[in-house]
């Protein structure tokens, strides 16, 4: 038995037990009221799902564990001269509610690299699907088609499985899966964009390294990987990719069908889309301007836009009420990478200009910038096709997605299944209050 595995159940034998005893004592207790609006306006701010892996606060922004940005970036342990720190880091932390030692990070390292081979069956799928495949359909595709090697299914239809164990099947699911991911993605990437010369994996380099060496691209790019599949890596929970995942585990799905639903909730330009659409913002920006672009006129592009109804794009949040710690990490990585790009002197000269003019509208609650708002220019730095970008975003929610639906079966969370009210029913309970 490995080390992890060994720490891994210690830990959920002994949360399981404090879950437990919580509930018993607490179960009655009742958080808040739910008022008609939130239950039309997508649920907003309504506390109603559980996680333990992380949670928004609304000046900090993201706290993963108890930690912030600032901490985890600064605490996590690093691969050789690197400034960001080990994807596989962030995956224990996340499952394991701890800061790995150098020691343990090695063997998540040595696990996702003894278990990342594909088997032959999906290079085949990818390159039989038709070449206006979105790069997301595809790798949502690819996962689906290795769901009859899922070890929880397989075991559940044995009747193998039970409430004690399912968390052990899912784990063996989730640690065969995550590092197949990126592998898929490259893959992709070269056949869809680089004629499909495929580079083979390099066993000397961790998860983000190995990505980014895979699709062909020179340092420091696999550092904004390390970076960008950290920042996005966990959301509380609640995005629709995050949720989506948990509700579908929440049947007892395996890990395979979860994660590709969750894949496909990205689709939306809402979502996962939301990079590319301040991308082409920013991009539509230089090509009218150029170089021409100056404060005053930015200012009154976006005066304009306001009073036509229409949002700018990669400002704003749900839930932040301030500047978003993940925007301002992507933000140093381009003052240190991309300060002659184009683009990122224009999302700079933006980041300058465009919260004064959001403040005065104080209907709109967060006038900075959001995660979306420079990803995309600095993946397309590298020479990433802006239909590329989500697959990216799909990579970074698996690391955080699929250490929750291990909890899941964890804590033997039940499947989820929200009442609906029809307008009549509300109606009545407004007569009778
Ligand atoms: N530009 C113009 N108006 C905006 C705005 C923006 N960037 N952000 C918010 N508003 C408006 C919003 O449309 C709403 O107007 P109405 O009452 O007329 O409908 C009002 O301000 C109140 O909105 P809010 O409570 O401040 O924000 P919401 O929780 O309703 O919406 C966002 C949050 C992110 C959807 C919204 O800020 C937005 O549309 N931003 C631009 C698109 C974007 O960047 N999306 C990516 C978000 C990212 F974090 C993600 O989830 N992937």
């Amino acid at each position: 038995m490995s080390r992890f595995f060994e720490k891994i159940k210690s830990i959920v034998e002994i949360k399981r037990e404090e879950f437990n005893l919580f509930l018993q004592q607490y179960k009655n207790i009742k958080i808040g009221e739910i008022k008609i609006s939130q239950i039309i306006n997508g649920m907003r701010c309504l506390k109603v799902l559980f996680t333990d892996l992380s949670s928004v606060d609304p000046e900090k922004g993201i706290i993963w564990r108890g930690y912030t940005v600032d901490e985890v970036l600064q605490k996590l342990p690093k691969p050789p001269l690197s400034k960001m720190p080990y994807v596989e880091a962030q995956f224990y932390l996340l499952i394991t509610g701890d800061i790995p030692s150098e020691t343990e990070v090695r063997e998540i390292i040595d696990i996702f690299n003894e278990r990342r081979k594909l088997p032959d069956y999906v290079y085949n799928i990818l390159k039989t699907m038709p070449k206006e495949t979105d790069p997301n359909i595809m790798l949502s595709v690819a996962i689906n088609s290795m769901q009859h090697e899922s070890v929880f299914a397989k075991a559940y239809q044995k009747g193998k499985v039970t409430k004690y164990n399912a968390w052990e099947y899912m784990l063996e699911d989730v640690l065969n899966l995550l590092p197949k991911i990126s592998i898929i993605s490259a893959f992709i990437y070269r056949l869809k964009y680089k004629n499909n010369m495929f580079i083979k994996e390099d066993d000397s380099l961790d998860l983000g390294g190995n990505f980014a060496y895979m699709m062909g691209i020179k340092q420091p790019y696999d550092e904004f990987l390390r970076l960008y599949m950290i920042l996005l890596s966990d959301h509380e929970n609640g995005n629709v990719s995050a949720h989506t995942t948990h509700l579908v585990a929440s049947a007892l799905a395996d890990a395979y069908c979860s994660i590709s639903a969750g894949i496909n909730g990205l689709s939306g330009p809402l979502h996962g889309g939301a990079i590319r659409e301040s991308f082409n913002w920013f991009m539509n920006l230089y090509q009218q301007k150029k170089n021409q672009l100056t404060k005053k006129i930015l200012e009154q592009i976006c005066v304009d836009m306001l009073n036509k109804g229409l949002v700018i794009p990669g400002y704003g949040h749900a839930v932040l009420r301030n500047k978003d710690p993940r925007f301002l990490a992507q933000m140093k990585f381009g003052e240190e990478y991309l300060k002659n790009d184009e683009l990122f002197k224009i999302a700079r000269l933006a980041f300058d200009t465009i919260p004064h003019i959001l403040k005065k509208h104080t209907k709109i609650k967060n006038p900075w910038p959001n995660i979306d708002n420079i990803s995309g220019i600095i993946h397309s730095h590298y020479g990433i096709d802006k239909n590329f970008f989500t697959v990216l975003f799909s990579n970074s929610i698996a690391v955080g997605s699929l250490a929750n639906i291990f909890w899941d079966r964890a804590l033997n969370l039940p499947i989820e299944r929200p009442k609906s009210v029809t307008i009549s029913q509300l109606f009545e309970l407004n007569k009778t209050r």
